[in-house]
């Protein structure tokens, strides 16, 4: 769907300054309490705002204790379909100008939102760096998270304190222009920032405090794993291949290069098997790498909202 096509979705209907996606998959222990943790910290605050819920086939009696909550709108799935999936849907019936992703587990500093609204004036997207992870499964995340980070960072030429924060919040019409590419799963929070990052919109990031969840993890430590490896890989061919793949083409030409003149002087003209190999791998590389990179510059699409950067 188109952004013109979205927005005529909610022609005639009031504007807030804010809209709250929570997504939701079984957290009937803390549900109510976080979400009146929520609109505590937005009522207080000197913007107008809904809190939307996106809940997909909870099946801890979430979805019945859903309907009983007063004050919120509800989407509700049949089918699960992940929290990005969850997101990306909210923020497509946000009436907002301004999305707040958060979780709802008691993790992120949910009575701390407005000042993220505060921070958004002069950028694109605020994001809430955690100081410390506390995540469900700390020792594998942790590296994997770190070796990300520091690609992304490389990637996007920009420090990113944390990539993976699912607390921030956003010009909803500049993400307009990107949901058809978020992820339905976890990786959709690394993806809105790229993606913000990749098309000259502005990241800022407020540190905060991050807690243990309540609950259960909904965090599949292969699945997830899995679909964060194939994350990287879209990652570094869908932001800068060449940044990536021309690096090792190159050394490994020179490599192969030196190695052939070895071989041509010191070995009477017989090129070695391993000399062909590497300049063969240094060919594929480079051409993959370039491929990859006239796919990105054609694909790339006219967007149509200016930075905040940008404006007066
Ligand atoms: N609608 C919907 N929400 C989901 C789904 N999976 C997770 N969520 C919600 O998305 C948020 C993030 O999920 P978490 O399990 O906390 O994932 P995480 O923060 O990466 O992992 P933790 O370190 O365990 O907190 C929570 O509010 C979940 O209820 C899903 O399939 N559908
Ligand atoms: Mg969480």
């Amino acid at each position: 769907m188109s952004a013109e096509i979205i927005n005529s979705v909610h022609e005639g209907e009031p504007e807030v300054d804010v809209t709250v996606v929570l997504p939701v998959f079984n957290e009937v222990g803390h549900l109510e309490k976080e979400i009146l943790r929520v609109r505590e910290s937005m009522e207080v605050s000197k913007y107008s705002f809904e809190i939307l819920v996106v809940d997909d086939g909870s099946t801890d009696g979430s979805s019945e204790l859903l309907q009983t909550i007063d004050g919120i709108r509800l989407l509700q799935f049949s089918q699960n379909r992940g929290s990005g999936s969850a997101r990306k849907f909210g923020t497509l019936a946000a009436r907002g100008r301004v999305v707040i992703w958060t979780d709802v587990d008691m993790s992120y500093p949910n009575d701390r939102m407005p000042e993220l609204v505060d921070e958004l004036p002069g950028h694109d997207q605020v994001v809430g760096a955690r100081r410390t992870e506390e995540g469900t499964i700390k020792l594998l995340r942790k590296p994997a998270k770190w070796f990300v980070r520091k690609l992304a960072t490389y990637l996007s030429g920009t420090k990113i304190p944390d990539l993976n924060s699912g607390f921030r919040a956003f010009r909803r019409d500049v993400a307009l222009q990107f949901l058809h590419l978020l992820p339905t799963g976890f990786s959709c929070v690394t993806t809105i920032t790229m993606t913000f990052l990749s098309n000259g919109y502005s990241v800022k990031y407020v540190p905060i405090d991050y807690a243990p969840r309540e609950g259960e993890s909904k965090f599949h430590w292969w699945k997830d794993t899995r679909r964060y490896l194939l994350q990287v890989v879209r990652m570094v061919l869908s932001y800068s291949p060449l940044k990536v793949l021309m690096p090792p083409a190159i050394a490994l030409g020179i490599i192969g290069a030196g190695k052939l003149i070895f071989d041509l002087f010191d070995k009477d003209f017989r090129i070695g098997t391993n000399t062909i190999v590497i300049l063969g791998v240094s060919a594929s590389l480079a051409l993959l790498g370039m491929l990859a990179d006239l796919l990105v510059q054609l694909n790339k699409k006219r967007h149509h909202v200016l930075p905040a950067t940008l404006r007066g």
